[in-house]
């Protein structure tokens, strides 16, 4: 069984948690002390130099990232509806797999490490960026049910934690109908787990 080091209140390892419940791949899941600093020492500062979770171990495999990480478990155990093979498909799912990793990570995810965990960040920024994202998104959202597809992709695993966390970062998503809409759609996707903060109903978090 696939093994995930986990933190419960990481949008990131919360992620790779969903899509494994989506596509019902069992997972080991190894809590990490991240206030006592367990992922910056030995032994998984060895497996992963970055001292960053989620780290997820399938037999030899190691990989951390958890865009990475979605793109395994979705090549390996989901069909091609969650990750296209076609050229220009593809190409659209990693579009939004590095919206994920830059401007969602540097706005709410940042906005939330400020407000949440107490990070020492520039808070205005993380706050300008998340008010960019949020309206290319709703924007985006506007016209279509899903973010890269017809249909639900890695691209909207990826994400959606964060947008949906941005609250506790001190947004408000209430400008932005279509986002939550959107939220509500990945909810009610069968097999859909929460995290704390995002609860597994019909409310927005
Ligand atoms: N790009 C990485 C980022 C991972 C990341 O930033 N993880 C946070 C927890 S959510 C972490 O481990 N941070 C290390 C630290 O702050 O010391 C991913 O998507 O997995």
């Amino acid at each position: 069984m696939p093994r995930l080091y986990d933190l419960e209140l990481s949008g990131n390892c919360y992620k790779v948690r969903l899509l494994c419940a989506l596509l019902k791949v069992p997972l080991e899941i190894v809590p990490v002390d991240f206030l006592a600093g367990e992922h910056k020492k030995s032994p998984l500062i060895g497996i992963n130099p970055f001292g960053e979770i989620p780290i997820f171990a399938d037999g030899d495999l190691v990989l951390r990232d958890s865009q990475a990480i979605l793109v395994y478990v979705a090549r390996k155990w989901g069909s091609e509806a969650w990750l296209p093979s076609d050229a220009a498909a593809l190409a659209r799912v990693v579009q939004w797999l590095m919206v994920a990793e830059n401007e969602i990570a540097r706005g709410p995810n940042d906005a939330r490490l400020h407000d949440k965990f107490g990070i020492e960040l520039d808070i205005g920024a993380a706050r300008e960026k998340s008010v960019r994202i949020l309206g290319i998104l709703e924007q985006h959202l506007a016209t279509t049910n899903w973010l890269a597809m017809d249909r639900p992709t890695i691209a909207d695993i990826a994400c959606m934690p964060y947008v949906a966390l941005a609250r506790e970062g001190g947004l408000k998503l209430d400008p932005y109908p279509a986002v939550e809409a959107w939220i509500a759609r990945i909810k009610a996707l069968p097999g859909f787990i929460g995290m704390p903060g995002i609860s597994p109903d019909g409310r927005t978090t």
